[in-house]
């Protein structure tokens, strides 16, 4: 097998931050850096967004097991360094995004009909294969998302998982321009890009979140109401009366971390409306009342990252310059500090690390 193609002089170890025992603190933590496969591309990751399914990775709370020892991580931005030799369609030094997907079969019937991250062999970045808080990461070529060089590649990190899942979940809930979105947990990394998607695709956006700090946020992402749900006696009703007939928004977008979210939104969808799960609270369950599911005509429905052309089309957006969601940046060596922050519920949008701190 010929050799990969490879920037001259790449350093053979490096930073990483690495799970070696769910329910314990990251380790930060020099590791070797690896070649890629004759598929595969290496990646010299500038920035890492941080996401909540990080946390889920360290915690070992879902019911998947990860990979340990883990290197988790799977919103890294950066610069292409090594190509493995059957990749054609990537240069050395363009630009290039790790998402959640690293790669799928591409033969199944999943895979051939645009559904690849339904493949029963899909490999999952910083959870089946070590992801994005190390300095250079091994990604598919099929699935590695093509970053055009004039974007930022700090700014766009958090789109890559986060812009990525809530711009395919506004497809699926088949909301129009126009009409209303509730976005749930519009506060958290997830909910602060899904406000600026939904904005960029015409929707009236009903931001629900704890705290002034989220309700400030929100607003400024262009957010028209906001229930505090620490703050409301009666979540559903004050939905509903934020939307000028009261009967209720036409969507809600579910990217909460919690449980109660998920049993609250089918009662305040308006009729015909849709309920779209994203957040994936451990050992969680969805909660409708089948009578006013029925006569209401509600969908419900799971929506789970996105595909290559999703991926494409919510970076596009990016590069028009409609996506503006706030990040804090600190180094990679800080991660377990930005874990706590997540886990108290205090991150209002995103944290992206920089590799090289
Ligand atoms: O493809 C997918 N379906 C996908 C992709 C990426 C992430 C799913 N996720 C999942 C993550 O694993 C996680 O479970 O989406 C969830 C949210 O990820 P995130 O946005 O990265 O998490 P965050 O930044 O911590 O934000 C969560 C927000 O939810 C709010 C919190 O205040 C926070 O702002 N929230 C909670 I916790 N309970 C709430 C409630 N009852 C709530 N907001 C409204 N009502
Ligand atoms: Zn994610």
């Amino acid at each position: 097998m010929a050799a990969p193609r490879m920037t001259p002089d790449l350093p053979t170890e490096q930073w990483a931050q690495v799970v070696e025992e769910t329910g314990k603190p990251v380790v930060y933590k020099k590791i070797p850096v690896r070649q890629p496969g004759p598929d595969e591309v290496l990646i010299n990751i500038k920035y890492s967004g941080v996401c909540h399914t990080d946390l889920h990775a360290v915690n070992g709370d879902w019911p998947i097991p990860t990979k340990l020892p883990l290197v988790g991580g799977h919103e890294g931005a950066g610069v292409v360094v090594g190509l493995g030799s059957l990749v054609e369609d990537i240069k050395l030094g363009d630009y290039a995004g790790v998402k959640w997907i690293n790669g799928t079969c591409l033969q199944c019937s999943f895979c051939q009909q645009a559904d690849e991250p339904l493949c029963s062999k899909a490999l999952l970045s910083g959870y089946t294969v070590d992801g994005t808080f190390q300095e250079y990461c091994i990604a598919k070529a099929a699935h590695v998302a093509r970053i055009p060089k004039e974007c930022n590649l700090e700014a766009i990190a958090p789109v890559l998982c986060a812009g990525i899942t809530v711009y395919k979940g506004l497809k699926e809930s088949n909301a129009r321009p126009g009409q209303t979105v509730a976005i749930v947990g519009a506060g958290g990394g997830l909910g602060s890009l899904a406000c600026q998607y939904a904005k960029a695709m015409g929707l009236e956006i009903i931001a629900i979140d704890g705290g002034e700090d989220k309700r400030a946020m929100t607003a400024s992402l262009g957010a028209k109401h906001f229930v505090d749900f620490m703050a409301s006696k009666d979540v559903v009703s004050d939905v509903k009366a934020a939307t000028e007939d009261g009967l209720g928004p036409h969507a809600a977008i579910v990217v909460a971390a919690s449980e109660k979210p998920f049993q609250q939104a089918a009662d305040y969808v308006r009729p015909r409306g849709s309920v779209v799960a994203i957040g994936l609270p451990s050992g969680a369950y969805l909660r409708a009342p089948v009578f006013d599911t029925v006569i209401k005509m509600i969908t419900i429905k799971g929506s789970y990252v996105g595909n290559r052309k999703d991926s494409a089309e919510a970076i596009e957006f990016f590069r028009r310059g409609l996506i503006n969601a706030p990040y804090k940046t600190c180094g990679l060596s800080e991660l377990q500090k930005v874990y706590d922050l997540m886990q108290q519920g205090n991150i209002a949008g995103r944290y992206v690390v920089d590799t090289s701190k």
